[in-house]
């Protein structure tokens, strides 16, 4: 098409290694992060927080005039951040929230752990203790508040389970279903005035392309090495089969058999704080639009839209 040594086949040649080298260069970047993030464990960071001041906070957690200032260090796109998210903003506990650049995450400077999502416990008098890990957060909290039997319940359990591992795996693949796809998904930040311009250009063109190989290559490889799906299942099917098992198992009276409002009955319970908080990290995006149109989770989701402040 082009001949030897013409522009058009020199443009062709940079555009090519240029590409390369950003692929080379983003794949790097991803493995150094890998390590940095695997350097130190959530149960040692948790362990080595000052223990009294830990205590403190819990007591005063939903105090109206005494509450520390709790901080939520997250990802809008985060699954795991929602379910923290979501257990925060049913049990009323005031908090704010601060949004981590996903590429050099700044905000996340004075902590040595760095995966989100992070709460810290700060006083007016200035930071104070953290607690990380979402399992470990909400499990903690929710102890804390007096649901320590939801924690020992096999049902709640084996659901939770499911939001947080399969029902998390479904979301990210079909969210980063291609590269268009894996680009649009970081349109969020945008909206994002703490974020510099430069910043948000960068994780698009190194993000999403990382994102849709990890998507392809480890997220899609465990599904189906753990036999949840085939290699050739449309990931879009494969979630809104997921979603609609939701629908008609956990909201199902089992002794009944009549469908419930809530997992929890006529309230939530941990499993719809963990789904609803995973679902969350794909709100206002097509892969949440589309679940609420064609699968049956609309008036579940409507349900906790209004509990937690949403509708
Ligand atoms: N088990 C952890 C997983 C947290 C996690 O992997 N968070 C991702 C964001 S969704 C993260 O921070 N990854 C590290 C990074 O972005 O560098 C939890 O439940 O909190």
């Amino acid at each position: 098409m082009f001949s030897k040594g013409s522009l058009g086949r020199k443009v062709l040649l940079g555009t090519a290694l240029a590409g390369v080298a950003g692929l080379g260069g983003g794949y790097a970047m991803y493995q150094r992060r890998l390590k940095e993030n695997r350097s130190v464990s959530a149960e040692s960071f948790n362990a080595a927080q000052d223990a009294a001041k830990l205590k403190e906070a819990f007591k005063k957690l939903c105090d109206t005039q005494d509450h520390p200032l709790t901080k939520l260090y997250r990802y809008t796109t985060c699954p795991w951040c929602g379910t923290v998210k979501a257990f925060l903003d049913y049990h009323r506990v005031p908090h704010e929230c601060v949004e981590v650049e996903p590429m050099f995450k700044g905000e996340l400077r004075d902590s040595q752990y760095k995966k989100v999502p992070q709460l810290r416990f700060d006083t007016k008098e200035g930071p104070g203790p953290y607690l990380v890990d979402s399992q470990i957060i909400v499990d903690t909290l929710a102890d804390k508040m007096g649901f320590a039997g939801q924690l020992k319940d096999d049902e709640i359990a084996k659901w939770r389970s499911w939001a947080r591992s399969s029902l998390v795996r479904f979301v990210t693949l079909e969210f980063n279903r291609s590269l268009p796809a894996a680009w649009s998904g970081y349109s969020y930040i945008d909206s994002c005035d703490t974020i510099p311009y430069v910043n948000k250009l960068f994780l698009k063109v190194i993000g999403a392309p990382v994102m849709y190989i990890v998507a392809m290559k480890v997220t899609k490889t465990r599904l189906v090495k753990d036999g949840l799906m085939k290699p050739d299942d449309d990931p879009k099917v494969r979630l809104h089969a997921e979603v609609n098992r939701f629908t008609s198992e956990a909201l199902m009276d089992i002794k009944s058999q009549k469908p419930k409002a809530f997992h929890g009955g006529s309230k939530p319970d941990l499993v719809d704080l963990d789904t609803y908080g995973v679902l969350q990290s794909v709100r206002g995006h097509r892969v949440y639009t589309e679940m609420i149109n064609e699968t049956k989770i609309g008036p579940w989701l409507t349900a906790m839209d209004t509990l937690l402040g949403k509708a």
